[in-house]
């Protein structure tokens, strides 16, 4: 659906491939990276590589498909526990609700063996300690089994283990604690690597006897997400992010950067890149230290900037901080900024956006030749249109397409773990547990689908979310682009519509059954927000656990409760 349209299929996910870098940067070069959307028939059960049963069975989810992973996982648990791999759980799901990964249904108790609530350096420290203690010949899960009875994975903060039966239900779950992070994001392991693991996409159960070769990977996925940098320095009461990232502003090199687009490049072709960052104009200094670097960067040589394009995620504010130097970021290679406008007005939240200073950034961005690519959130008190002022979402996307928007991103503000209003998006009676019968699935947390509303008639919202779109991506706005001034950015606004259409038509087919049953069907909602069905604790016995639910009370002035109750990701 829109705005995600292609970038699910197209652009092998940077969580999986880093840790499989990770592997192999470890020497564990017998490793598989199985992409659901590319393998939807692949059972864990069946897997083998090089004959056997491989010794580690690894998951990486966001909370959105918690589903697909916990089925995986079930899945898995049905190898016979004498070859049973080692079950571990990561990625953003595991980060932000570990609990979800275990099981409490004596029925069905099919959890991980171990949720990573961090990044590589866990894992791995992990997987050293369990070589460290494991015997000859000794499987990984009863080298595991052994470890966590002895209390040795609790001196690696960023695990949630159960404790109990291994294959029953757990006692409880032991949370060793926040993860510490990298700081120095030049330690990272290589990122070519991960690209040489991925499985070839297939209608198999199995596994294929090799990976795919590195000739077919730029047909595959030709968008390349990398990590450049991580964290921002604003505290938007939705957003998840800086505390995940401990308030930091976490990097890579300038050169390091320009070495990995370059070997990305060449062994595999790859030409369009997608920074994984939070907002890339963070820090100014930092920012112009990338961009005359990737500017400058000759390999074997040819120019990076003339072999590889890149685009990434940033703020309003910050690129009018960098509104003298976003040539040079052109000339780095940058084709496109997605930027969170979320409402021009500021209204909804203040990260110094105004309706002047969005134009303002859009027009030099256009001049640049970078496409202004804005990122709007969708809430209970914007109307669809607002007579007077610029406070409806239909004059905000009207003010954006003059601005000179290349592309569109409408999303309802959803409830998102680990931020500071998420628990009482549910005690305020907010988010909605089932319309018509329908009950929500986690796969509906992605913004699309109106979950979480006070409005009097929520599919009013899902209306108008479609109708925003439709404003913006339609055939008479594709002609006139067609046929008005051509600027360095028109062609691409063209191609844009185009994709926004198709991509529309894919949100109204997926979305419309849900809008129908919010209209006529009875709508349930939840009172308590999620929670550990399992008991929780740190490793010292007394300690609540880092990542059990905590209830968090905000006192907001009264004109902003009603539009700050419901945080979004993203
Ligand atoms: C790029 C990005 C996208 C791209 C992804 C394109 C692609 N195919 O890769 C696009 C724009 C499509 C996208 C869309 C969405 N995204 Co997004 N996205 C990101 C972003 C900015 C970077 C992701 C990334 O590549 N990170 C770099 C890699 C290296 O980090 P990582 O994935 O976290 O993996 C590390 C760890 O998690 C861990 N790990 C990961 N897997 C595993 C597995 C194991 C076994 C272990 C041990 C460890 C482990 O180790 C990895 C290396 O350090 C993150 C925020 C962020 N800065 O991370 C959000 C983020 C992943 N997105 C998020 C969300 C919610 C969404 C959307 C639902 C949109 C929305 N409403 O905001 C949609 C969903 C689309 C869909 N249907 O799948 C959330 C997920 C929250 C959650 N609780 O699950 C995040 C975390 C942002 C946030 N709010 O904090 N997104
Ligand atoms: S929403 Fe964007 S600007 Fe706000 S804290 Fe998160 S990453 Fe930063």
């Amino acid at each position: 659906m829109l705005p995600f349209i292609f970038a699910d299929t197209r652009m092998a996910p940077a969580g999986v491939r880093a840790i499989g870098s990770a592997m192999v940067d470890s020497g564990f070069p017998k490793t598989r990276i199985v992409l659901q959307q590319w393998n939807k028939a692949f059972r864990p059960s069946q897997m083998q590589l090089d004959g056997r049963i491989p010794d580690l069975f690894m998951v990486s989810s966001m909370g959105l498909h918690s589903e697909r992973c916990m089925e995986l996982i079930r899945d898995a648990r049905r190898i016979d526990p004498a070859h049973r791999p080692l079950i571990i759980a990561g990625g953003p799901h595991a980060v932000y609700q570990p609990y979800d990964l275990f099981s409490a249904n004596p029925d069905d108790p099919m959890g991980a063996d171990v949720a990573v609530t961090g990044e590589e350096f866990v894992l791995l420290s992990l997987i050293e300690v369990l070589l460290s203690l494991r015997a000859d010949g000794e499987s990984m899960r009863s080298a595991f089994f052994r470890a966590k009875a002895s209390g040795a994975l609790d001196a690696i903060p960023g695990l949630v283990y159960p404790r109990g039966d291994h294959d029953g239900v757990p006692e409880e779950l032991i949370d060793t604690g926040i993860q510490r992070l990298l700081g120095d994001l030049d330690e990272l392991p290589d990122s070519v690597h991960g690209y040489r693991l991925l499985e070839s996409p297939s209608g198999h159960a199995t596994l294929a006897s090799r990976a795919i070769s590195a000739d077919r990977v730029r047909k595959l996925s030709p968008i390349s997400s990398v990590v450049l940098t991580f964290g921002c320095k604003f505290a938007c009461p939705y957003c998840p992010i800086p505390a995940y990232n401990q308030r930091q502003h976490r990097m890579k090199s300038s050169g390091r950067i320009a070495e990995e687009l370059y070997r990305l490049n060449k062994e595999y072709g790859l030409r369009y890149f997608f920074g994984a960052d939070d907002n890339f104009f963070n820090n100014k200094s930092r920012t112009l230290d990338i961009v005359e670097t990737l500017a400058k960067a000759n390999f074997d040589g040819v120019d990076l900037r003339r072999k590889v394009r890149w685009h990434t995620e940033v703020t309003v504010h910050d690129t009018l901080q960098m509104k003298d130097h976003l040539q040079l970021v052109h000339d780095s290679g940058c084709r496109a900024l997605w930027l969170g406008v979320e409402d021009m007005t500021a209204t909804l939240v203040n990260k110094g956006q105004s309706v002047d200073k969005t134009t303002e950034a859009f027009n030099r961005l256009r001049s640049a030749g970078i496409c202004p690519m804005p990122m709007m959130m969708h809430h209970d008190s914007q109307p669809l249109y607002s007579r007077k002022g610029n406070y409806g979402l239909l004059n905000q996307i009207k003010l954006l397409r003059k601005a000179g928007a290349v592309s569109l991103q409408v999303l309802m503000m959803t409830p998102s773990a680990g931020t500071k209003l998420y628990e009482q998006t549910f005690t305020g009676k907010q988010v909605i547990n089932s319309a018509g019968g329908k009950p929500v699935l986690p796969s509906m947390y992605d913004g699309n689908y109106v979950v979480a509303s006070s409005h009097r008639f929520p599919a009013l919202k899902q209306l108008n979310m479609l109708i925003g779109y439709a404003s913006f991506y339609n055939p008479i706005r594709l002609l006139t682009i067609l046929l008005g001034r051509k600027t360095k950015v028109s062609h691409k606004a063209a191609g844009m519509q185009l994709v926004g259409m198709y991509g529309l038509l894919q949100t109204i087919r997926r979305t419309a059954i849900w809008a129908a049953r919010l209209t006529f069907g009875k709508i349930e909602r939840l009172t308590e927000s999620p929670s550990s069905a399992i008991p929780m604790r740190s490793v010292v016995k007394e300690e609540t656990a880092c990542h059990s639910p905590v209830n968090v009370t905000i006192t907001l002035p009264k004109k902003k409760r009603r539009m700050m109750s419901l945080p979004v990701a993203g």
